[in-house]
């Protein structure tokens, strides 16, 4: 998929090229919402807003499906994701060629990003025969006690525009084998790789035969997804997004005793031992702190450094920040792409200021590149700043390829840094001395839903549970067994034994 642009206008092109592939009926589009691009700033498409009302019906629909789909047992419903995974891998290049477009990702990640949505379906399809309950000996003879898990309902999905399929797909593909249809807003940013996805599963939807309104995809602004997140029909409502997102949805949600899984902020650190292997940790932080722009709710923010080794390490870095090539995910040189807009950029530049203010010293990056070439879109050098503590600024998520630099003395300090922000998704240690990983991974460690060892904090698999603490929201996305999430578990006591013994030993009649 490698194209070098000589002109604008081709991107619209691609992007429309891509969309027909995917089964989206492109001449159909138009509206009021401008689809553009961070790649250069131009408007690829104009797209329709959903208004309340038809939203509502969309819920209204995806509630009728559930009454049908919830009787469909589970492993036919992994039919149903197992058909969307394989057109998934049919049309990898198309969708990960819309995502470059539509959030500038470099080729390899957005191939990566859709290889994520295959890899849930095939675990989806595995799951669809495992949704297991437990049986419990009961205390009464002839009794059996045993759990089972049911479909939930309608899962309502907001999602970001940094992952603009791939998390929606980790909470669709569950949902779907778990019984489950979904109404889906994705960012207003990404609406274009929405398209893409949800036409592919329109087709597997037909494939297998299965309820065409078990999925609606919703394209609206904020007041569009509050529609969603205060309709009682929804029984579980699926956010990732900011802090302040998850704030004003959470109280929401639980005020009509939904429920709500999110997954918010993430400002991630790394502890550099002095026994760590420096060259590969030297990798793992320039993936994690760059790659996807510095993007990924899990992208590296904060390294904490053992004082005996911060300024070889800082050398190697910078070193090797200047050897990254940014610009165009287009083309494959490119290993930074754009910032998502201006706001972003603003951010940026606003936290290193902050940063300089509070003692910080900018070691290298910050400044923006070839703006002159395209007005409308924002790459950036990614910066390293030196800050003398963890002051005010390093507390805060900024949403850029900017990367903190402290230090410690003792382990335990370090383990206290890495805990004081109030975020808690993702967490490092590099380090070859095996106490210290394992005290990092003890309940006294990090504080965070990832904690790893000899690895960056960003690019985790779909097998284990992905999500963290604190304000990022407390929920589990993905692997492991987050499906129960997505399900309602109900406890049966069956008696056989043809008399009514009572629990607890109460006698009574
Ligand atoms: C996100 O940024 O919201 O672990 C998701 C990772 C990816 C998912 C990130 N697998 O970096």
């Amino acid at each position: 998929m490698t194209e070098t642009l000589t002109h604008t206008s081709e991107l619209a092109a691609i992007v429309r090229g891509a969309l027909e592939a995917c089964g989206v009926n492109v001449d159909g589009l138009g509206g009021p919402h401008e689809a553009s691009s961070p790649l250069t700033g131009e408007v690829l498409m104009t797209l329709p807003v959903n208004t309340p009302a038809e939203i509502d019906t969309m819920i209204g629909r995806a509630h009728e499906a559930f009454k049908t789909w919830r009787d469909v047992p589970a492993p036919l419903r992994g039919n149903l994701v197992k058909r969307w995974g394989e057109l998934l891998t049919e049309h990898k290049e198309d969708l990960a060629r819309i995502v470059t477009a539509e959030a500038g990702k470099i080729q390899s990640e957005a191939l990566g990003e859709v290889q994520e949505m295959i890899d849930i379906c095939d675990f989806a399809v595995g799951l669809s025969r495992q949704l297991y309950g437990k049986t419990m000996p009961s205390e009464r003879p002839g009794h059996r006690l045993m759990e089972t898990w049911h479909p939930l309902g309608v899962v309502g999905i907001i999602s970001a525009f940094n992952f603009p399929v791939a998390v929606y797909s980790w909470n669709t593909a569950l949902a779907l084998v778990c019984g489950d249809t979904v109404v889906w807003k994705p960012s207003g940013m990404t609406m274009l790789s929405a398209l893409a996805a949800d036409a592919l599963l329109a087709r597997a939807v037909a494939d297998v035969d299965a309820p065409q309104d078990l999925h609606k995809l919703v394209l609206a602004n904020r007041s569009g997804g509050q529609v969603i997140v205060d309709d009682p029909r929804v029984a579980l409502l699926s956010a990732t997004g900011s802090v302040r997102m998850g704030q004003e949805i959470a109280p929401r949600v639980a005020g009509r005793f939904g429920r709500a899984l999110l997954e918010l902020g993430g400002n991630n650190a790394a502890i550099i031992a002095p026994s760590a292997d420096l060259d590969l940790a030297l990798r793992g932080i320039v993936f994690a702190a760059v790659g996807t722009a510095g993007q990924r709710c899990t992208s590296m923010r904060r390294l904490i450094v053992h004082d005996s080794i911060v300024d070889e390490l800082t050398d190697k870095l910078v070193n090797a920040y200047a050897t990254l090539r940014i610009g165009t995910p287009l083309d494959e040189g490119n290993l930074i792409g754009p910032l998502i807009n201006k706001s972003s950029f603003d951010g940026m530049q606003n936290a290193i200021k902050s940063a300089q203010e509070q003692g910080g010293t900018v070691l290298c990056g910050g400044g923006r590149v070839n703006a002159g070439d395209e007005p409308g879109a924002y790459y950036v050098e990614p910066a390293i700043v030196r800050m003398p503590a963890q002051t005010a600024v390093v507390k805060d998520e900024t949403f850029a390829p900017l990367l903190y630099v402290m230090t410690y003395t003792d382990f335990d300090e370090a383990i206290a840094i890495q805990n004081d922000v109030p975020q808690g998704l993702s967490s490092a240690v590099f380090t070859n001395d095996q106490a210290e990983a394992e005290r990092f991974m003890s309940a006294s460690g990090s504080d965070c839903g990832i904690a790893n060892v000899n690895i960056g904090t960003s690019g985790a698999e779909i097998g284990g549970a992905f999500g963290g603490e604190k304000e990022t929201g407390g929920g589990r996305e993905s692997g492991s067994d987050s499906w129960k999430a997505y399900m309602r578990q109900a406890t049966n006591t069956v008696n056989y034994s043809g008399q009514l013994p009572l629990a607890q030993g109460v006698k009574f009649l």
